[in-house]
């Protein structure tokens, strides 16, 4: 018996009916960071480092065949004590956002994987452009997870309503929040996305103040100094 939950991460039933499917001796893991070399996973004995497949490297089509950041994968052990846990096999991904690699023009890089919100964060004073907001919208419903418009640093801003309107319009059906982290307006509602299983991402351009809101949802500088691509 493990020590961690994975529900808690959102392993659902079917997830481990698939992970039944593919091999039943394995163990179930989430990846929570990628490297050039090797991946961090959480297992339900906590985080381990892990390394894919030799078979996987060959395998490969394209770099989205490769697991990235919210997979679920099949590793061979709960624990890295010795030496990396080999990862097997990829789960479906029920949601993914994609770039292009560097230097390629057609193939897709995932940049994470089974994401159900995404908060698409503009801040309501320098960076507010509605038609940049409309391509941050068509990358998150092309991904398949949610999107939520959250307006940052309403405290700069003296025409809120007529700004949250602007955006409503251009975003039928998209539940739009105003918020600021210099008061605290709107953390309640961004609140309410945060539960039990469920993942979410942040994205939007440097500066509007992603890091600083996720740190006061969090209640601590948990990412102080600590760039990587689960933040964009
Ligand atoms: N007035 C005001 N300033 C804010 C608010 N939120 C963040 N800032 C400031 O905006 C600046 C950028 O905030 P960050 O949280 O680092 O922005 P980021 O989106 O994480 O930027 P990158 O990590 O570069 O993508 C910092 O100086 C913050 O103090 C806010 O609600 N109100
Ligand atoms: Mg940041």
């Amino acid at each position: 018996m493990g020590t961690f939950d994975l529900a808690e991460l959102g392993l659902t039933p079917a997830h481990r009916q698939e992970a039944a499917r593919l091999d039943p001796t394995m163990h179930l893991a989430r990846v929570s960071s990628q490297h050039k070399d090797f991946y961090q996973v959480i297992t339900e004995e906590g985080e381990s480092l892990a390394q894919v497949t030799g078979k996987m490297m060959h395998d490969a089509a394209s770099p989205a065949d490769y697991p990235a950041v919210g997979d679920w994968v099949l590793v061979d052990r709960p624990s890295d004590v010795d030496g990396p846990v080999i990862i097997h096999h990829l789960l479906a991904r029920r949601s993914c956002f994609a770039r292009r690699a560097a230097g390629t023009s057609a193939m897709l890089q995932v940049v994470a994987a089974n994401v159900d919100t995404i908060f698409i964060c503009m801040s309501l004073n320098r960076d507010f452009n509605l038609r940049r907001l409309e391509r941050y919208l068509a990358i998150a419903w092309d991904s398949g997870a949610v999107p939520v418009v959250v307006l940052t640093k309403a405290d700069l801003a003296d025409d809120v309503p007529v700004r949250v309107a602007e955006v409503r319009s251009v975003a039928p059906g998209v539940e739009v929040l105003a918020t600021s982290s210099l008061d605290s307006e709107g953390l309640d509602s961004l609140l309410h996305h945060l539960r039990r299983g469920t993942t979410i991402a942040f994205i939007g351009s440097s500066g509007v103040g992603k890091s600083t809101l996720i740190n006061r949802l969090l209640g601590q500088d948990l990412l102080a100094g600590h760039p990587g691509p689960a933040r964009r």
